[in-house]
This record gives C-alpha cells, structure tokens and sequence, in this order.
C-alpha cells in the first residue's frame, strides 16, 4: 500500500505588454503594424459606442444595456483573432465582439431597444445572438463545434462567458461534452471580478478559473485581460490547437467591469470606490495607445482622429436604428410554436384590444 501522486497541476499565466505599453518581444503575436491600428480602431469604437449606450439609455431612448468599459482589452482581441469561418458564440458583455464580426451597429441598438428584429445576424457572419440566460450559450458552442469535427470542417468556436457563468452548471455539463468529445471549442471567460454584486471571492472558492479546466482534461491558461497582445496570442493559439484537432482549451481573461452591472445597477452600493480607480488606472485602450505612440503607430492627432471617426459611426448607426419602424406587437406572439396556444391566443387577443383603446 502507498499515497502516491496521481496528478498535478499548475496554471500559467501570460502576460506581454506591461503598463506603460512595454512589450516582451519574444511573446509578441504575429500582429502586423495595420493590423494593431485596426484592432485600436475597434477597442476605442467600442469605449465610444458604450459610452453612448449609457446616454441613451438615461435619456429613455434606449433599453436595459450591459455595459463593456474596461472590459475592450479582452472581447475585442479575442473576437479579432477569430477567421471568418470560425463561430462565436457570446453572452451579453461582448459588445465589441458583435462590430467586430460585423454586426451592423444599428441592428445591435435595435435588439438593446427591446426589438428582437436586431438579433438577425447577417447572412455569413458565424455568430450567434445575445444570450442572455446566464451560461446557457456555452452548451450551444460545444454543440457548433461537435458538428464541424464531424463534417470535418476546419474551424473553431469561441464562447465567451463571465465567471458567474462558470459556476452553472451549464458549464460543468459544455466542459466535460468538449473535453470527451475533443470538440473544437475555446472557452473564454471574462473574469470582470463581479457577478452583479457578487465578488470572485464569493463566487468560487477556487484562487483561478483557469484550474477548473483540470477537471476536465483540457488546457487552463489565465491571461491578463487588460493587456490585447497576451490575450490575442492565448485566443489564436488556442484556436489553431482546436482547429488542428489538439480539442477544446478555457482561457480566463483577468479584467474588470469598471462600470455597473447593467445600466440598471449602482455598484456604489456594494464596491469601493478605491477599487473602481485602481482599475480604471490599468485601462486597456490608454496601454494600447502607449505602445503604439512609443511604435510611431500613433499621435495625439491621431489619437484625436480615431475618437472622432467612432463618434460619427456611433452617430450614423443611431440615426439609423431610430428611424427604422415600430416592430408589430403581435410579433410577440409568433415564431415559437407552429400554432398558437390557446393561452397565447387570449393574451394575443387581450393586448389587440388594450393597442386599439390606446389609438
Ligand atoms: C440563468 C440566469 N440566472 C440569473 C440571471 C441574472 N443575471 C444576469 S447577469 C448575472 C451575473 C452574471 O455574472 P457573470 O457571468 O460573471 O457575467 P458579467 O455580468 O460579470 O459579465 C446574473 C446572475 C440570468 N440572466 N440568467
């Protein structure tokens, strides 16, 4: 009889730029100049865009939104290192995520404005909606990515989720399908630190989330999500291990949600505010723009120019989403079941004649 060791194991993290924008060459992903000013082009649209979801909203002309400030160094990266023929399959936090893989900015206003037409993907574009549910997507991307080892199409999935989602048991269940089944799926967990209000250490009594992957065979790996080049790097890699058939890996991506929860919250009841600014301090757009001044990829001009050209899209797209027409209420009603419950059928009724005493 003995007590041996069975298994060990260890969790790395990467981390290439530092703070001040220096980077550590050797880790540098193969990231043309054109392509890091593309991918800056899309991290500040995305901090003008949010920032323009929140005035909307406050001034009624919008809906309940999730917010992405802070949180650009991790989706967008992510999102960016995808090929078009690859899936992503996000949750709600991800708006980057969403103009990156070229969803039209007005159809996105509309979904956030309660109108479900918004959530039509493109034709071509390998995405699927906002899911809200809380994890529930993850079980849809391991599904996507089953299906392409079968028709042996070489492509890969990500699905991006927060840390709460890592306690469902959605994930336990979209985990262990992947990692049996070597499906070519990438899990990438924004881990922003708050569920609502509820903090990691609340969460899980696990010190990384990366580990949980143990458990279930597959590669862990922990990046530093403020900083675009670790978590490019970790995101492509793991997407060609999956493509080549090497099977599913997660990534944690360390950032944090500098703003509430949704545009319906007020984290100043339950987080420090000291918190907040030490993060705000790590902002991944100011790192970004700090390497590539010090490249000679951008100036204060330039810098100047790229917000401005975001304004004026985030503009145009919001004309565009206000102009479109009032969806049809008895919309609501459709596209679940093939023939309308009788429930439903009274409820259909009931709203007919409360919109025709309104009129
Ligand atoms: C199944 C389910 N349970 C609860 C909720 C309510 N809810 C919305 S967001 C959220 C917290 C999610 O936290 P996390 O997964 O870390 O993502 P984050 O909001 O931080 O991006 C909860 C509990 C929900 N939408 N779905």
């Amino acid at each position: 009889m003995a007590i041996t060791t069975v298994a060990t194991f260890g969790v790395e993290r990467v981390e290439v730029m530092d703070p001040e924008g220096v980077v550590d060459e050797a880790l540098m992903p193969d990231l043309s100049p054109e392509r890091i000013t593309e991918l800056y082009g899309w991290m500040v649209l995305t901090r003008r865009f949010d920032e323009r979801m929140l005035k909307l909203q406050r001034q009624g002309r919008l809906g309940t939104f999730a917010r992405v400030t802070g949180q650009e160094g991790a989706h967008v990266p992510a999102a960016f290192a995808l090929h078009d023929e690859d899936w992503m399959v996000p949750a709600f936090r991800e708006a980057g995520a969403f103009l990156v893989r070229g969803v039209k900015m007005e159809d996105f206003l509309q979904y956030w404005g309660g109108d479900e037409r918004g959530n039509l993907i493109p034709e071509g574009v390998r995405m699927l909606p906002t899911a809200i549910p809380v994890g529930t997507h993850m079980l849809h991307a391991v599904g996507i990515g089953w299906a392409l080892k079968r028709r042996g199409e070489k492509a890969a999935v990500l699905t991006s989720f927060g840390e709460g989602a890592t306690s469902e048991g959605d994930f336990s269940e979209a985990m262990n399908f992947a990692g049996v089944f070597q499906a070519p799926v990438v899990f990438f967990c924004q881990n922003n630190q708050w569920a609502i209000s509820l903090p990691y250490y609340r969460q899980t009594a696990a010190c990384t989330v990366a580990q949980k992957a143990v458990g279930y065979g597959i590669p862990g790996v922990q990046v530093d999500g403020n900083d675009v080049f670790a978590v490019y790097r970790t995101v492509a890699e793991a997407l060609e291990r999956a493509c080549g058939g090497g099977g599913p890996s997660l990534i944690e991506a360390v950032t944090y949600r500098v703003t509430d929860h949704t545009t319906s919250d007020d984290a100043r009841r339950y987080r420090a505010e000291e918190e907040v600014a030490t993060w705000k301090a790590r902002d991944p757009i100011e790192r970004l723009a700090k390497f590539m001044k010090k490249r000679g990829l951008l100036d204060d001009a330039g810098e100047a120019a790229v917000a401005s050209d975001a304004d004026q899209r985030v503009a145009q797209a919001v004309a565009a989403f206000e102009a479109v027409d009032a969806p049809n209420p008895d919309e609501i009603f459709e596209h679940v079941f093939a023939e309308l419950t009788a429930p439903l059928a009274e409820q259909r009724e009931a709203l007919r004649r409360r919109l025709a005493k309104e009129a």
